[in-house]
């Protein structure tokens, strides 16, 4: 498996020996096929792992699940963000930075859209009195958990075991900081965030790294923005099993908002659908919201 990206070099692990550290490069005849953490790989070469020694990449299996995301909403080069994980960890701070609905629902598509598992993580619960952030997500069946640094970390683990999961949020939430509690040796760079909002970037790759419990974690540089523009409403219905075949139904081009957008989406007419529906087109909406979901441009 690929545990980290640099510079034109992938760190891999061996299935049969996750201790063993081998660097490799990418096989001229893979072309320009992204490699990125999580991917599991087949290497030819030195595998000894020992210093100096590069193997190469020869080939990437076809993956379980894709993690995408572009810059932006206009932006057309989409960048594959992690291969493989279960599980997406939304990672949002109460304050400082300010939470974002927009940011959320928007990760959620692109989990969905890419076949993982999506979960809020929230931390620095112990700057606010109270928050009713959480709330926002009532009717969306998303699993919340509260990570900060006053949290108990035992069900964090639980959820964790023996899986692959990614962990994504802006900048300064605390995901390294996170990471360094559940996994005690990851001595991960962990940044002030000065002033409210402003990220400053401290973790610049993706790393994964070997849980004690076992399963993974994946450690991502923070992003300002969730751009999907990759994704159409069909997708994210297509992810919904209970709700994929009904639209099949639907006028050509249906956006599937329901009225006055839609008036004849197929989605109106699924019996005892109602409140589903509701909560998956607050989805779509932010699928079509170009900018309140990005962090201040100023920054
Ligand atoms: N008060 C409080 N501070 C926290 C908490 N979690 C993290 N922090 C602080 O928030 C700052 C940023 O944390 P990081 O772990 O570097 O954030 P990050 O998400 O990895 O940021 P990038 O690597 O830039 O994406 C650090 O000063 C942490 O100590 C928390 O639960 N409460
Ligand atoms: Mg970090
Ligand atoms: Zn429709």
């Amino acid at each position: 498996m690929v545990v980290a990206v640099d510079r034109g070099r992938w760190g891999c692990v061996l299935d049969n020996d996750p201790d063993r550290r081998v660097v490799a490069m990418r096989a001229r005849e893979l072309g320009r096929t992204p490699i990125v953490v999580g991917d599991q790989v087949d290497l030819v070469g030195d595998l000894s792992g020992k210093p100096d020694t590069l193997s190469r990449i020869v080939r990437v299996a076809e993956r379980s699940t894709v993690l995408r995301r572009t810059a932006d909403d206009t932006d057309p080069f989409e960048r594959v963000v992690v291969a493989n994980a279960q599980q997406l960890f939304i990672v949002v701070a109460l304050a400082d930075p300010p939470p974002r609905t927009g940011f959320v629902e928007r990760a959620m598509v692109a989990a969905y859209a890419g076949g993982l598992q999506p979960i809020l993580v929230l931390t620095k619960r112990d700057l606010v009195a109270e928050s009713e952030f959480a709330s926002a997500f009532d009717g969306l069946d998303l699993e919340i958990l509260y990570a900060g640094v006053d949290d108990p970390i035992e069900p964090v683990i639980e959820i964790l075991r023996n899986r692959l999961t990614a962990l994504i949020g802006h900048s300064g939430v605390g995901k390294s900081t996170l990471v360094n509690r559940l996994v005690p040796d990851a001595y991960r760079a962990v940044g002030e965030v000065s002033g409210v909002g402003k990220g400053k970037h401290t973790s610049t790759q993706s790393v994964a790294l070997p849980l004690p419990q076992g399963g993974w974690v994946i450690d991502t540089p923070g992003v300002r923005s969730f751009g999907l523009a990759h994704i159409t409403p069909d997708d994210v219905i297509a992810s919904f099993t209970d709700l994929a075949d009904a639209i099949d139904d639907c006028p050509r081009g249906c956006t599937h908002l329901g009225p006055p957008a839609d008036p004849e989406c197929a989605l109106d007419l699924l019996p005892g659908a109602e409140r589903r529906v509701a909560a998956i087109r607050v989805l779509l909406t932010a699928l079509n919201s170009n900018d309140a979901w990005q962090q201040h441009r100023s920054e």
